[in-house]
């Protein structure tokens, strides 16, 4: 049947499931999902692989990312493949490898804070991770006449960093997780998000 609910739906992009529902075990990072996910169990442990199955993604397009940035990627993995909450954000989207994608899903301001503070001395070559990558060899290597280049030339903000990195998927906010009006990547025991997404349905943006 086919039914949207706006607090309670999975995005239709490449790995996600059709509906959210309880996974039981979810790998590591993902695993604050598992009572209600829109990633399968292999999706969790695709999400902590370098180059993995899920998008071919290779963080290490410069030098090798740092374990305390690549935490973030993972977790950001971990949100975007296993939230339930995210319908308020999701719009049609015309690219070969998904239907849907999320746009400006405000972002507390501690993650957007904490990412860009434990990436900062890595190493890009692109401001925007979604287009524009040299795919021949089969994972993302840096474009011809791109160069890496100090985390911090490339997003001088946190700011820069959280919208400009999936290219508008997240909206950098002032807000702090206390404050109930932003989604949290990090939290531990009940989703935090559902709320969040319901106020936000509820006082069109
Ligand atoms: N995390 C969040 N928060 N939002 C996202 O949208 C997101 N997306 C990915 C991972 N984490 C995310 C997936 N990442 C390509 C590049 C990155 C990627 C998936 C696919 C890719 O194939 N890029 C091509 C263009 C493909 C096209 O648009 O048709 C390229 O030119 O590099």
């Amino acid at each position: 049947t086919l039914s949207l609910d706006k607090l309670n739906m999975c995005m239709d992009s490449k790995n996600h499931k059709t509906e959210p529902g309880p996974e039981g075990e979810l790998y590591l990072q993902c695993s604050p999902w598992r009572d209600h996910a829109c990633c399968t169990a292999n999706t969790s442990v695709g999400a902590h692989k370098d180059n993995s199955y899920l998008y071919n993604f290779n963080w290490n397009h410069c030098d090798v990312m740092s374990p305390k940035c690549k935490k973030h990627f993972i977790q950001d993995v971990c949100f975007y493949e296993c939230s339930p909450n995210l319908g308020p954000w999701i719009h049609q989207v015309d690219q070969s490898w998904r239907k849907e994608r999320i746009i400006d899903v405000p972002l507390c301001m501690e993650d957007c804070h904490d990412w860009w503070e434990d990436c900062k001395n890595d190493y890009t070559c692109k401001s925007n991770w979604h287009k524009g990558w040299d795919w021949s060899s089969g994972v993302n290597k840096c474009p011809e006449g791109s160069t890496c280049r100090i985390w911090t030339e490339v997003y001088p903000t946190p700011k820069s960093m959280c919208e400009e990195l999936w290219f508008h998927s997240y909206l950098y906010t002032t807000l702090p997780k206390s404050s109930g009006r932003c989604m949290q990547l990090w939290f531990t025991g009940p989703n935090p998000n559902r709320k969040v997404a319901e106020y936000y349905l509820n006082n069109a943006q």
